[in-house]
């Protein structure tokens, strides 16, 4: 069992929960502005790429966060198997379902920035996002997508999900105060500490 779910930690699935995906039948899209054109990966094949373990925290805008080891294909290293074209400048993401995101590629190249399939050393809950999910602790977490179906390169940015319903497309994390699910108590976040993750 992942931290994830020991702790309780908030589980959002605005659009249901995709029950019926496992790491068997899992498969990866990714098309757009690429030099390949259309290319899809399994789950073994994620597995196989370099593997990063990266401690952080994933903030949500509703006002919770949660840190722990997250691993998986960095985003950087996943670019060593897809060519985006140059004109690519944004990534969509989608999930099994109706929710997408977008994030700028510049933003997608930090270090812990990660295709996520594991927590602590254990393989995704489906209800975590399993069997896999994006992990970009610098961003609202509304930007780390659960249940990663599909991923389009694009060249400008498309409001998703929860932009269309008024949350900043850009989804840098506010100073503010956070119930911390590690913890159980209420933190700040400061303007600095989001460049800590
Ligand atoms: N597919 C999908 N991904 C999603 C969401 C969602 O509703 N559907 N919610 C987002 C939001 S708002 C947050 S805060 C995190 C929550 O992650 P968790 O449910 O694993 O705690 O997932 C993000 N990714
Ligand atoms: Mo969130």
């Amino acid at each position: 069992m992942t931290i994830l779910k020991q702790l309780n930690t908030p589980v959002f699935y605005a659009e249901g929960i995709p029950r019926n995906v496992t790491a068997d039948n899992y498969q990866l899209k990714v098309d757009g502005l690429i030099e390949e054109g259309q290319l899809t990966f399994s789950f073994a094949q994620l597995k196989a790429m370099p593997f990063s373990s990266v401690n952080a925290r994933l903030t949500s805008v509703s006002g919770w966060s949660v840190r722990a080891d997250w691993q998986g294909v960095r985003f950087s290293d996943f670019l060593a198997y897809v060519k985006p074209k140059p004109e690519a400048t944004h990534v969509n993401f989608a999930s099994f379902f109706h929710y997408t995101t977008a994030v700028p590629l510049e933003k997608l190249m930090y270090e812990k920035v990660l295709i996520c399939h594991q927590v602590g050393g254990e393989d995704l809950e489906i209800e975590y996002g399993g069997p896999v999910r994006t992990f970009i602790p610098h961003l609202w977490g509304y930007k780390s997508i659960k249940g990663l179906a599909h991923m389009t390169f694009v060249d400008r940015p498309i409001p998703g999900y929860w932009e269309v319903r008024g949350y900043p497309d850009e989804a840098e994390i506010e100073p503010g105060s956070t119930r911390d699910v590690n913890s159980g108590k209420t933190r700040r976040i400061k303007g600095g500490e989001v460049t800590e993750f």
